[in-house]
């Protein structure tokens, strides 16, 4: 399926979505989104598919943030469902029963920090910027990151970004937890589908099982997040998946998980 904005590849069992917009730095408008959610929910129904990873089209950017100009003379009543729309679209990737990988190659600003955010894990190239320099446009972050940036690098670091609107490289993102991996810019994509299948070989259904303990852990306090975990955890005693991995193990050979 082709879509005016993003690019839907597969290799393997790989999904690779691509912002494409890179005359305006894959800012992300009303257009962008739609797509980008069609493209998430058609690589999330594809039975091959078990990683997507979401990256920017071009040498620059991944996402320089939402649309500036499309948003310019906004009303609140028509900033309120776009936010809506941003924040509805990220959840979806959250919460995703996938896992979604960001490859981070550029600029990685509002919007775009947030959609990385979204996503599970964050490989960055050793070129890419992050930052949320919405308070320089005289709004705040508006898909989602003054909730994800201070659970990702904590409250006081959330505020220096937000408040400052301050760009930070790609391994200061490293150091303070907003990405987790740093690769060289030509390897970006390598290395990417190279965590991406090191995933993929593992049981689809404890991956999906440790994203929801891990996502909805972390709204619960400790003791019930435990709780939540041992409930998981019981879970994984239902699947074939379970039984194969314990077993070829004790049989020391490689298991064939199935997912079920
Ligand atoms: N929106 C629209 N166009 C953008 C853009 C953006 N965010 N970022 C870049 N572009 C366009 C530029 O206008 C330029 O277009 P032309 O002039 O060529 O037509 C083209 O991309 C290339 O950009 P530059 O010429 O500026 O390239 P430079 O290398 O000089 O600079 C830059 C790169 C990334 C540092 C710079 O472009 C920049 O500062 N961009 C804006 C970054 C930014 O402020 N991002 C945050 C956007 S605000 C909410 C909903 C959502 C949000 C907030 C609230 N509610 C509804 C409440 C989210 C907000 C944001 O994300």
């Amino acid at each position: 399926m082709a879509y005016e904005y993003v690019l839907l590849e597969k290799d393997g069992c790989l999904a690779i979505i691509t912002i494409n917009r890179p005359k305006a730095l894959n800012a992300l408008n009303a257009d962008v989104l739609r797509d980008l959610q069609a493209a998430v929910r058609a690589a999330h129904d594809d039975p091959e598919v078990a990683v997507l990873i979401i990256t920017g089209a071009g040498e620059k950017a991944f996402v320089a943030g939402a649309d500036i100009a499309f948003m310019q003379d906004m009303s609140p009543q028509e900033a309120r469902p776009w936010t809506r729309m941003g924040q509805a679209i990220f959840a979806e990737i959250e919460n995703l029963d996938k896992p979604v990988i960001a490859a981070v190659n550029g600029f990685a600003l509002g919007g775009g920090c947030e959609l990385a955010m979204a996503c599970d894990i964050r490989v960055a190239s050793e070129k890419a910027r992050f930052g949320q320099p919405e308070v320089n446009l005289g709004i705040i972050p508006g898909f989602g990151g003054t909730q994800r940036l201070p659970r990702l690098v904590g409250k006081g670091m959330a505020k220096r970004l937000i408040f400052s609107g301050d760009m930070i490289d790609a391994a200061t993102a490293e150091r303070i937890g907003l990405a987790d991996m740093v690769v060289p810019v030509d390897e970006l994509m390598a290395k990417t589908k190279e965590l991406a299948m090191s995933i993929a070989a593992k049981g689809p259904t404890a991956i999906k099982l440790a994203k929801a303990a891990i996502n909805r852990g972390l709204e619960l306090d400790l003791a019930a997040g435990v709780d939540y975990e041992a409930e998981v955890f019981a879970l994984c005693f239902a699947t074939a998946d379970q039984k194969e991995g314990m077993k070829a193990f004790l049989e020391k050979r490689k298991p064939e998980f199935t997912g079920k």
